[in-house]
């Protein structure tokens, strides 16, 4: 072989390799590929040509660095960067105080209510010529600027859409990562834990800083990075040292990490005898503890809680009240600008009340008694991250408190990582949910974001669903559901539609049939996935411990861990009453809502099991009765699935080799464990409704016993053991 084939020969390879590697989705939605429009891209090629990135910080640093990445993806050309406005200037970006241009008036008057996040993307004249401006009032507002610019640029190749002028609807958007220490992840299902506490501090793993690009281009500005079933080592010297290390890296990106605080920590940690949240000692050693971590991480965002719930200790160990705990913390940071997020999601098989009740008895009567800096978080349901969930009650029921919302990304009952589930209409569901308190149009979102209450403390948590899988999220797909955590916890008004239309154009490109193809699976998935899993308000009924599968039939233990709790199928019908005539759940909301849902007429029929236990032959809005539309939704979700799978395969021209692939494979799965769900609930709940499956569906295969007797010592999270 002569030389030059060898040269032409390697070229290729290389060549080759990076295009493989390119879509393996480790670049998520960034991925700053070039555009296929010739008239567009020059118009792009153009505003790389020189851009100014007026400021000199470690954010500026990163945004120069994004530039650099971008350009050189979008163009094929590095840009020319330069840290002063100059004739040839195609883009700026800077503050007032960093370039004299954005103390214009007209530049001044649109950063005038928009805060240190917010940013102005839009065109002013300069000297006789048009440039394009990045305008913010502090570095961080230029860091989402030019992210928002960026995501303009790839998503539709030009910049019909400016101006923009924005800023983030809620203060504090984290993610919780519900990351153990020894790296294993609850509820975990895309590998091991970021963070690689054995190599920290000193060595730094690049991916922290892709981590910290890809928040930061959604708006996250937080990062709790332990579980909430808390290890009171992370609170240790060794380990706020290791935690240090990560808060440096995220930093420049606007993003403040946060720790779970163990309850019990002072006496695990500190040999102290008690927890007791009102005893001095115990209130020393948080203090301390607060001034320990704040002196090696002075923007420490502060803790997260999760107090007697599920084992974890807390305040009621010692008889006092949530309040009294959180406060205690609260004093700790507050000297530091910390703020403390405890969490709602308290119930105990102790008392006999329906779980879905237990947090509002527990909260409500402390409204008004926590301090400025404590957060409430509140998951979206009152049970726990169901595929479907009415809002949760205490929305509507503390107006003295400031309230966080809490979703679930990682899908623990929503197929894992197995299954393409678009969660944003879920997320959406909740905030778009009216609580009717004070009035109507008091939704979720309105509450969460402080302005039906005035409150200022505002704050969306997701539970994560990253790990160190190479695309991140285990599902190609679950990436979408990160992005679109994002997008809305920086602006709950965007609609699933327009998130999903984003990340599929930088995921996929601008073809307008992967397009609407790939739209028209992502916004089918959720409502396929509550069809085959939990249909008409049906909640709680996954195989035990690991959620994953079906088990309508787990019963014994602690019964509200059980499915029988749930959905109390019996000859005479199926359904939880939660209305006067039940465990009265419904009167925990106020009146506009409780009405509407206390009849079954009215209750829409998404939750009506969930609040009424009704009989088999009750008729339906469809005219069918209640078991013939039970089957009909089961052979519906998998009429879906089918139909997805389908779709996706007329894109096997149009998308990459190996994202195709990964995706057709687990779809092929997700229609396998659909069809499982649907045979498993029908053969179980037919055994109370004695009727025939409605002849015109796919009729359900197997016996109930093979269901039964399934095991899964390989299910993530379990200790496989045969
Ligand atoms: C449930 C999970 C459990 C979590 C708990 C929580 O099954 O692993 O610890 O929520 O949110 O969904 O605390």
């Amino acid at each position: 072989m002569t030389i030059r084939r060898i040269f032409f020969t390697g070229m290729c390879l290389i060549t080759l390799l990076s295009l493989l590697q390119a879509e393996d989705g480790y670049k998520l939605w960034l991925r700053y590929s070039h555009g296929s429009d010739p008239e567009k891209q020059e118009a792009v090629v153009k505003l790389f040509r020189k851009v100014v990135v007026a400021g000199s910080s470690a954010t500026f640093d990163a945004i120069r660095e994004e530039i650099l990445r971008a350009g050189s993806g979008m163009t094929g050309i590095t840009p020319v960067l330069q840290g002063e406005l100059s004739g040839q200037a195609s883009l700026v970006i800077g503050t007032p105080l960093t370039c004299e241009i954005f103390n214009r008036p007209e530049i001044k008057r649109q950063l005038e209510a928009i805060g240190p996040e917010g940013y102005f993307v839009g065109h002013v004249t300069h000297e006789g010529k048009k440039l394009l401006v990045v305008a913010a009032n502090a570095q961080a507002g230029a860091l989402y600027g030019t992210f928002h610019l960026l995501r303009m640029l790839q998503a539709s190749g030009n910049l019909s859409g400016l101006p923009v002028v924005e800023s983030p609807k809620i203060s504090h958007r984290l993610l919780n990562h519900w990351d153990n220490l020894d790296r294993t992840v609850e509820r975990g299902y895309a590998g091991f834990s970021l963070w690689n506490w054995h190599k920290l501090p000193d060595y730094i793993d690049p991916r922290y800083k892709d981590y910290a690009r890809a928040n930061a281009s959604i708006g996250i500005n937080g990062s709790v990075v332990t579980n909430v079933n808390a290890n009171s080592l992370v609170l240790s010297g060794d380990y706020i040292e290791k935690v240090a290390a990560l808060a440096d890296v995220f930093r420049p990106y606007g993003i403040r990490i946060y720790l779970t605080a163990r309850f019990s920590a002072p006496m695990e940690l500190g040999g102290l005898p008690s927890a007791d949240p009102l005893d001095a000692d115990v209130r020393a050693w948080w203090s301390n503890k607060a001034d320990e971590i704040y002196k090696a991480i002075p923007d420490f965002g502060g803790f997260l809680v999760k107090a007697n719930s599920e084992g974890q200790p807390g305040p009621q160990n010692y008889n006092r009240t949530h309040a009294d705990g959180a406060n205690m913390l609260a004093d700790a940071v507050s000297p530091h600008g910390g703020i403390v997020i405890w969490r709602a999601f308290v119930y105990s098989a102790e008392i006999e009340e329906d779980r879905a009740k237990q947090a509002n008895n527990e909260f409500v009567p402390l409204d008004g008694l926590f301090r400025e800096n404590v957060l409430i978080q509140v998951k979206n349901g009152p049970i726990d991250f169901q595929p479907r969930e009415p809002f949760h009650p205490l929305f509507g029921a503390m107006p003295e408190t400031s309230l966080a919302l809490e979703v679930q990304i990682t899908q623990e009952y929503l197929g894992q990582a197995t299954q393409l589930v678009y969660l944003a209409p879920l997320f959406k569901e909740c905030l778009d949910s009216d609580t009717y308190t004070p009035g109507s149009g008091s939704t979720v979102a309105r509450i969460i974001d402080g302005s039906v209450h005035g409150r200022s403390q505002t704050a969306m948590a997701g539970v994560s669903n990253i790990g160190t899988d190479r695309n991140w999220t285990g599902h190609l797909f679950g990436q979408a559901n990160w992005f679109a955590f994002g997008r809305l916890a920086w602006n709950h008004s965007l609609t699933s539609e327009e998130i999903s239309l984003e990340w599929i154009r930088l995921t996929f490109g601008d073809d307008p049939f992967v397009i609407e193809t790939v739209q028209g699976m992502m916004l089918a998935s959720r409502e396929a996935a509550v069809n085959y899993m939990t249909p008409l308000g049906l909640h709680h009924i996954m195989g035990r411990g690991h959620h994953y599968g079906p088990g309508p039939w787990v019963s014994g233990g602690r019964p509200d861990w059980t499915s029988v709790y749930y959905h109390k199928a019996d000859s005479l019908g199926i359904g939880f009453d939660r209305t006067a005539t039940g465990s009265d759940a419904l009167g925990q909301y106020a009146p506009g809502v409780a009405q509407k849902y206390g009849d079954p007429e009215t209750c829409p029929e998404k939750y009506l099991l969930w609040f009424h236990h009704l009989p088999w032959d009750y008729t339906m809005n469809s005219g069918y009765s209640l078991w013939d539309e039970i089957c009909r939704r089961y052979d519906l979700g998998i009429r879906t699935v089918e139909w997805m799978k389908k779709s996706w395969q007329e894109l096997g021209d149009q998308v990459d080799e190996e994202r195709y692939h990964q995706v057709q494979s687990l779809l092929t799965i997700q229609e396998k464990e659909a069809k499982w769900w649907r045979n498993a609930c029908l053969l179980y709940f037919q055994q109370f409704s004695r009727r025939p499956f409605p002849p015109d569906i796919e009729q359900p295969e197997g016996e109930l016993e093979e269901y039964e007797k399934m095991r899964f010592p390989y299910a993530p999270g379990i200790r496989p053991s045969w």
